[in-house]
Parts: structure tokens; C-alpha cells; sequence
């Protein structure tokens, strides 16, 4: 197991390092200040927080531009940070108001951004699988080099939708990479309870593609083994599977009594905290100071009571438009 003491990259300069830092910051603040408003009763419906994994979604994404192609599931916040979604549309998606990324219609579990690449968080839980496959389709059809990626949790990988998505994928070659967030848990049904085998990677053997299993709490080895697999699918060289073993800190929803898992499992976890361990890293290789890292998580709470303020002053949707930008099937 890779520690916080000996995790780095020799292939990343300062910038590109500081703006992981910040966007894994961003992303664990963003879910810290959602759980306190959940927990206050400001944001309506259902919410699954991301924090613990934030590794995952910013190794990935930080090879991806906006040409390319995410699905994510019901705990996307961390996704849609990453590939670049304006945290203020975010916000106003979350309180439901007409500024939201999805004019407020969607929720925490529906927010999508197709300018960024982010075809969609999802409720349904399996169904990142087809949208990133048909993105793949239309990446390769369009030869210009783009990928999909398709991040899923462990309980999705059970979905039949997984393997009829990595079956199409492997026959076509399509450029998708099928990035495994096993967090142990779905909802609150251990892993070692629900799946037939050890590692979600080993089912790539089945569709002809590479799989890996790496340790989703290192930024480092995510980075690696997305930026293979993602280089691969730009040659058209085909898919890949990449499995994360990653872990939630909260709760599966928040509300949840988490009666499932112990506290010292929680605070093992906690002890090997994903941005800790880059923040470690970063001064310890004297790439930046403790002040220099302090600025930037400064700046990033800025910038998320900036995206509270604005969101909590926009308007709700006005009743008229209650069925424009969803899709409705009249009798
Ligand atoms: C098709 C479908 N079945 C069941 C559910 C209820 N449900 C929501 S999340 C979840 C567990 C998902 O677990 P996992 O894929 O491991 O993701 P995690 O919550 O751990 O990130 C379930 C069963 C759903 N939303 N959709
Ligand atoms: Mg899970």
C-alpha cells in the first residue's frame, strides 16, 4: 500500500500540481459546506457526498479537456468539479434555482454540462455506462482523437449495463475508460458481500481489455494508470478498465445512520486522507510551502461562500417553465 510519505510523480511541474491540490480542495470543501447546508435543511431532495475520493475524479480529469467526455452517477459533485463546471451553476443547481447548471431542474444527482464534456450525473444507478459508450461511439466516429470516461462505483459494476457497455466497447475498440470508484460500500452492502470476484479489474479479461486496480487514495498512481489507458484510447488503440479503491467519508446519502462500518475503519481511512497525502508531497519535495497551500484553501472557501451568496440570491424557475428543458411525454 502506497503511504503519504512516498507518494509522487516526476512527470507533473508546479502548476500542474498546485491546480490538483486546489481542485481536490475545491472538491472537499464544495462537499463539507453541502453536508452543513443539507444538515440545515437548505437543499432539497437527496445528497451524496464525494469527499475521501476526490483522487479519482482529479487524476482522470486532469488529462481531459473540454472535447472530451465524462458520464458520472449519483455522487457526482467530485466529477463535475473536476472537468471544470462553474461552482456557482453548481450551487444554484443544488437549491434548485434557474441560474443552476441545469436551470435548476435537475438536483445534486442530475447536474450536467455538455460545454464542459460532463454528459451527466445520474440517479440511476448503471447508466453512465450507455451514455459513455454512445460517447465513445461518436469520439471515434469523429476521429479527432477525444475519449470518454465513465466513472461507476462498485455497486454499478453488478448493473447489467457494465457488461453489455464493456462488451460493445471491446468489439468496436471504442476510445472509453471505465474508471471503477470501489469504495467498498454499496449503500450499505460491503463489497466482499455483493461482487462474485476480488477486483472489478479482473472482469476486463472478459472484453478484451486492459484492467488495472490501483490505489485510488494516490493521486499519483491515478494519474499514471488514466493517463495510459486514456493515451491508449486516443491511438484507437480501444477501452480500458481502472479500478480505484478509493472510500466515502460520509455517509451513503446524508442522513444516513451509517450503523454499517466502524468508527476505526472510517479513521484508518482518514489517517491515509487523499489531499493530505499530496499536501504532504508537494512540501516535503519542497515544491510549495505549508503558507503557499494555506492560501490556496483560503481562496478556495472564497470562491465557494462566493458561489453560496450568488446562488441563494437567484431566482427559482418561474412556474410557466416547469416543462421546458425536461423531457415530458404528453399522453
Ligand atoms: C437502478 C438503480 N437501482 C438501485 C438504486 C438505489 N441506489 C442508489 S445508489 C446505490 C448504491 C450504489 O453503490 P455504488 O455503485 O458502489 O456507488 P457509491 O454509492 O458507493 O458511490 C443504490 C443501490 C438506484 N438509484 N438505481
Ligand atoms: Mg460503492
Amino acid at each position: 500500500m502506497v503511504t503519504q510519505q512516498n507518494i509522487t510523480s516526476n512527470t507533473l511541474d508546479k502548476a500542474h500540481l498546485l491546480k490538483m491540490y486546489e481542485q481536490m480542495m475545491t472538491i472537499r470543501q464544495f462537499e463539507e459546506r453541502a453536508g452543513r447546508e443539507f444538515a440545515a435543511g437548505k437543499i432539497p431532495g437527496f445528497v451524496h457526498l464525494y469527499a475521501g475520493e476526490e483522487a479519482v475524479a482529479v487524476g482522470v480529469c486532469a488529462h481531459l479537456t473540454d472535447e472530451d467526455f465524462i458520464t458520472s452517477h449519483h455522487r457526482g459533485h467530485g466529477h463535475c468539479i473536476a472537468k471544470g463546471v462553474d461552482i456557482r451553476a453548481m450551487v444554484a443547481e443544488l437549491l434548485g434555482r434557474e441560474a443552476g447548471a441545469c436551470r435548476g431542474k435537475g438536483g445534486s444527482m442530475h447536474i450536467a454540462d455538455v460545454h464542459k464534456g460532463m454528459l451527466g450525473a445520474n440517479g440511476i444507478v448503471g447508466e453512465g455506462f450507455p451514455l459513455a459508450t454512445g460517447a465513445g461511439l461518436t469520439a471515434k466516429h469523429n476521429g479527432r482523437g477525444q475519449v470518454a470516461v465513465c466513472f461507476f462505483g462498485d455497486g454499478a459494476a453488478n448493473q447489467g449495463t457494465f457488461h453489455e457497455s464493456l462488451n460493445l466497447a471491446g468489439i468496436w475498440k471504442l476510445p472509453v475508460i471505465f474508471v471503477a470508484e470501489n469504495n467498498g460500500y454499496a449503500e450499505s452492502t460491503p463489497v466482499t458481500y455483493h461482487m462474485s470476484c476480488r477486483d472489478i479489474a479482473e472482469r476486463a479479461a472478459g472484453y478484451s481489455m486492459p484492467g488495472l486496480t490501483v490505489d485510488g487514495l494516490n493521486i499519483f498512481a491515478v494519474y499514471e494508470a488514466a493517463g495510459e489507458a486514456i493515451a491508449r484510447a486516443r491511438r484507437g488503440e480501444g477501452p480500458s478498465l481502472i479500478e480505484c479503491k478509493t472510500y466515502r467519508y460520509y455517509g451513503h446519502f446524508e442522513g444516513d445512520t451509517i450503523t454499517y462500518r466502524t468508527r476505526e475503519e472510517v479513521a484508518s481511512y482518514r489517517s491515509r486522507d487523499p489531499i493530505l497525502a499530496l499536501r504532504n508531497s508537494l512540501q516535503e519535495r519542497g515544491i510549495a510551502s505549508a503558507e503557499e497551500l494555506d492560501g490556496l484553501d483560503k481562496q478556495v472557501t472564497e470562491r465557494i461562500d462566493d458561489a453560496w451568496r450568488f446562488a441563494e440570491a437567484a431566482p427559482l424557475p418561474q412556474p410557466e417553465e416547469a416543462l421546458t428543458d425536461v423531457y415530458v411525454q404528453y399522453p
